[in-house]
């Protein structure tokens, strides 16, 4: 046997006994591209998968209610410069109209997000923040998750009494070279660190990485590291897609298998977290790949025709309705997989909220 299928071999092996992987070994397995040996990672990926989730997804529903933003990331349609898009701030009502509808539709989490708009940075804007999250908790009864970017520390304490479940944040990259120039003029540290506030505050806490950037195979592998020390319940990577109006309008979006790579390898690294499979990059189109490479929620499912965007695909198959649980359903059946139950759900949070405390009281204890 070749000496590489002899290394790959080992390192799977390693990675299904639960055995950590060095950063060496995590490279080797982000540098394969003979599909044979993509096929051994993704099927090992898919095995970690079930034995934690069994063939059970959850589905999270994506309302993108301000498209006002202060920051300018290269990589960002909607960055402040942009004069493309279509900037709106959907009101209290329709924001609820929205999740309403989202939650009939069977998602199992609503997910807030928002660019940074200078109107919540104002006084008391915060407070209208808070309380739209308690308000969508109230009228859904489902899990919340909010993605405001940096927010001070007390707004993240007031948003979990509110009911919020969920934080996130994404770094895109843990080289903080890159970082400077993705995400200009906004401090590492201040983003890194308000994940762990938000841990501390009692919230779960989404970490994630974009890949297409720039970034090296070292870069990947060190960003898998660093998610993983802080502990973040779930972790992400999306395909850059370029935006028209942005510095980086003439990059080319990486080949997918870039992306489904990385899906594979955090799995093996995290097999317990909850990893997406985004709509927002490839729509359905992309949905299988991503699943079969071992991600386990599928998120940026809009509801249609209320005139909301994605971020990365602001208009695609939205209108259509392919991206809502209808669309999606006949296809994770075709693929052997199902929806979760929300009691499924409910309970997973439950039991990783219950995690967080018996850390953070060891933590105190400890001071
Ligand atoms: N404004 C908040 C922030 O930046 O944290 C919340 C929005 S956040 C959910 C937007 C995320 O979408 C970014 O963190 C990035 O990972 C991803 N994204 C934005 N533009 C993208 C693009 N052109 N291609 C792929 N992913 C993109
Ligand atoms: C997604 N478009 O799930 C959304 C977004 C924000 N928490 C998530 C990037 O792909
Ligand atoms: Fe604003 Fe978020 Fe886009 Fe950056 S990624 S420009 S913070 S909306």
């Amino acid at each position: 046997m070749a000496s590489t299928d002899m290394k790959l071999r080992h390192i799977l092996q390693k990675a299904e006994c639960g055995e950590s992987l060095s950063s060496l070994e995590l490279q080797f397995l982000l540098g394969l591209s003979k599909p044979d040996d993509l096929n051994q990672v993704f099927k090992l990926a898919r095995s970690l998968r079930d034995r934690y989730f069994e063939n059970k997804v959850f589905l999270y529903g994506f309302i993108y209610f301000s498209t006002y933003c202060r920051n300018d990331c290269t990589f960002c349609y909607y960055r402040k410069s942009n004069v493309h898009p279509k900037r709106y701030r959907k009101t209290e009502s329709e924001v609820l109209d929205a999740a309403v509808s989202a939650a009939e539709s069977g998602v199992h989490l609503i997910d807030l997000t928002l660019g940074e708009d200078p109107f919540y940075y104002k006084r008391y804007g915060f407070s209208s923040l808070v309380d739209l999250v308690k308000k969508v908790k109230m009228n859904t009864g489902l899990p919340v998750m909010i993605s405001p970017g940096v927010v001070p520390e007390h707004v993240l304490n007031d948003l979990s009494i509110a009911g919020a479940d969920w934080f996130a944040c994404y770094q895109e990259t843990h080289n903080k070279e890159l970082y400077k120039q993705l995400r200009l003029k906004q401090n590492y540290d201040l983003r890194f660190s308000s994940k762990q506030k938000a841990m501390g505050s009692g919230l779960l806490v989404e970490e994630g990485i974009l890949a297409g950037v720039g970034e090296t195979l070292p870069d990947v592998a060190e960003s898998i590291e660093s998610m993983s020390r802080l502990g973040a319940q779930q972790v992400r990577v999306m395909s850059f897609v370029p935006q028209k109006g942005t510095p980086m309008e003439q990059w080319q979006s990486p080949p997918r298998i870039r992306e489904l790579l990385i899906i594979a390898v955090l799995r093996i690294v995290m097999p317990d977290r909850l990893i997406p499979a985004s709509l927002d990059v490839d729509g359905i189109q992309g949905l299988q790949g991503r699943l079969d490479a071992g991600a386990n929620v599928i998120t940026s499912l809009v509801p249609p025709k209320l005139g909301l965007a994605g971020v990365a695909q602001s208009t695609k198959d939205i209108n259509e309705g392919f991206r809502t649980v209808q669309g999606i359903i006949p296809m994770l059946n075709q693929m052997g997989m199902r929806a979760a139950s929300l009691d499924n759900y409910y309970s997973w949070i439950i039991r990783e909220k219950e995690k967080l405390r018996m850390l953070q009281s060891r933590e105190m204890r400890a001071l």
